[in-house]
C-alpha cells in the first residue's frame, strides 16, 4: 500500500492512553495526541528556561554556555533560580518532556497494533538520564551531583567525575558498557552491510533475500543468527550498554567511593593466592 493511503486508512480516532478524542489528531505529518501537547509545554518551557539563563549567564557563545546545578550546600533542597534552580526546573522540564515523548509513542503503537519496543528502548536512555541527574543525585545527597547543562560544560563533568575514581576505565559495570556500545555497533555495520550486499544488487542482477543472507554467515562463521534474530541481538545489546551506562554511574559515589583500580583489590584478595 502507497505510504499516502496507508496512513488515510490509518489515522482515524482510537488508541490513546488518556484525554479520549480531544488531541486525537494530526498537524501535518506528526500525531498530536495529549502527550505531544506536554511534550511541546515542556520542551518550550524547557528550552526558554536554557535561553533565560543563557541570557543572565556571561556569553551566548553556544559551546560554552551553561546552566549549572546548585552548589553542593544547598543539598535536596530547592536552590534560587540564579544559583541553580534554573537547572532544578530545567531537569523537571527535561523529564517531562522525555516521558511524555516516550508516551506519545506508546499511543502512536497502539494505533497501529504495534508492540512497545521503540518506547520501551527509549525508556532506557530517558534511566540514563534519570539516572545522572535524580537517582545518583538523591543517593549522593546534593543536587550539585547532577551534571551541567552546557555543551563543553557537560564534558568537563565527565572528566572531572571519572578521575575522582582515579581510573574509570577500571570501573566494572563502565567496561560492561563499553563492550556493549563497541559490540552494537560491530553488529550493525554487519546487519547493514549483508543487507545491503543481497538487497541492492547491482542494476540487472536479481535481488537476494534470507536464504542467501542466512548462507553468507553459515559459511562464514558456522552460524546465522537468522533475520529476526539480528534484530532482537541489536536491541539486547543497545539496552544493554544503556543500562550498564546507568549502573556504572551509579555505584560511583554511591556505593563505591575510592578509586576505581583499588576495586579490583579482590582479585589480589582471594584465598587461593595465600
Ligand atoms: C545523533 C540524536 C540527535 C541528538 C543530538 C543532541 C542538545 C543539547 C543544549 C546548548 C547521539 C542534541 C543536543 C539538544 C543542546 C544546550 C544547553 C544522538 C543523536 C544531536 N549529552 N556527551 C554530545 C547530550 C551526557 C558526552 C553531543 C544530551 C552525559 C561525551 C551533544 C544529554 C554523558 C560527548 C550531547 C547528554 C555525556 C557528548 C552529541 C542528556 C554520558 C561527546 C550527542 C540529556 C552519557 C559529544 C561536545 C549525540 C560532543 C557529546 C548531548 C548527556 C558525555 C551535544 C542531550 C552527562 C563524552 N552530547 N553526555 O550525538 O561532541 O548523541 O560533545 O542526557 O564527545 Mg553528551
Ligand atoms: C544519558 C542520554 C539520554 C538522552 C535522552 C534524550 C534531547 C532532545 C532534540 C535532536 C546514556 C535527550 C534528547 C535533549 C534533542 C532534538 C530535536 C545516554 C544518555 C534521554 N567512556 N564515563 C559513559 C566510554 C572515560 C565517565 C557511558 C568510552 C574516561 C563518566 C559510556 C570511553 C572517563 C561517565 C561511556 C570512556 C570516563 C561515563 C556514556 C573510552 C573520563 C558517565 C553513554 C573509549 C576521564 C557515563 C550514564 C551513556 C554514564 C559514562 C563510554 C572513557 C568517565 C559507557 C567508550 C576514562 C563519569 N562512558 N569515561 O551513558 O555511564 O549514554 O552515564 O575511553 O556518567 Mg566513560
Ligand atoms: C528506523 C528503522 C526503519 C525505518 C526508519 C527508521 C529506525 C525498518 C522503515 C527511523 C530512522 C531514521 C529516519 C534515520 C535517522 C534518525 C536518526 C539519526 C535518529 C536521530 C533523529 C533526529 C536527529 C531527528 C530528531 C527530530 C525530532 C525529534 C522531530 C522534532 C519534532 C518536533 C519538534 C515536533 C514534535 C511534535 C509533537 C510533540 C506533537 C505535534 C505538535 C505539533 C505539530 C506542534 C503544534 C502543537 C499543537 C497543535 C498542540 C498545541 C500545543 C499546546 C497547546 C502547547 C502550548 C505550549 C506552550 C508553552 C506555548 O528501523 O526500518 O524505515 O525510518
Amino acid at each position: 500500500m502507497a505510504m499516502l493511503s496507508f496512513e488515510k486508512k490509518y489515522r482515524i480516532r482510537g488508541g490513546t492512553l488518556i484525554g479520549g478524542d480531544l488531541f486525537d489528531f494530526w498537524v501535518g505529518p506528526f500525531y498530536v495526541g495529549f502527550f505531544g501537547v506536554t511534550t511541546i509545554f515542556f520542551a518550550a518551557l524547557g528550552t526558554g528556561l536554557i535561553v533565560y539563563g543563557a541570557a543572565i549567564g556571561p556569553t551566548w557563545n553556544i559551546w560554552q554556555i551553561n546552566i549549572a546545578p546548585p552548589d553542593l550546600s544547598y543539598g535536596l533542597a530547592l536552590a534560587p533560580l540564579k544559583e541553580g534552580g534554573l537547572w532544578q526546573i530545567i531537569t523537571i522540564c527535561a523529564i517531562g518532556s522525555f516521558v511524555s515523548w516516550a508516551l506519545r509513542e506508546v499511543e502512536i503503537c497502539r494505533k497501529l497494533g504495534m508492540g512497545y519496543h521503540v518506547p520501551i528502548a527509549f525508556g532506557v536512555a530517558i534511566f540514563a538520564y534519570v539516572t545522572l541527574v535524580v537517582i545518583r543525585p538523591v543517593l549522593m545527597g546534593a543536587w550539585g551531583h547532577g551534571f551541567p547543562y552546557g555543551i563543553f560544560s557537560h564534558l568537563d563533568w565527565v572528566s572531572n567525575v571519572g578521575y575522582q575514581y582515579l581510573h574509570f576505565h577500571y570501573n566494572p559495570a563502565h567496561m560492561l558498557a563499553v563492550t556493549f556500545f563497541f559490540t552494537t555497533t560491530l553488529a550493525l555495520a554487519l546487519h547493514g552491510s549483508l543487507v545491503l550486499s543481497a538487497a541492492n544488487p547491482k542494476p540487472g542482477e536479481a535481488v537476494k533475500g534470507a536464504d542467501h543472507e542466512n548462507t553468507f554467515f553459515r559459511d562464514n562463521i558456522g552460524y546465522s543468527i537468522g533475520t529476526l534474530g539480528i534484530h532482537r541481538l541489536g536491541l539486547f545489546l543497545a539496552l544493554s550498554a544503556g543500562f550498564f551506562s546507568a549502573v556504572c554511574i551509579v555505584i560511583s559515589g554511591p556505593f563505591w567511593t575510592r578509586g576505581w583500580p583499588e576495586w579490583w583489590n579482590w582479585w589480589l584478595d582471594l584465598p587461593i593466592w595465600r
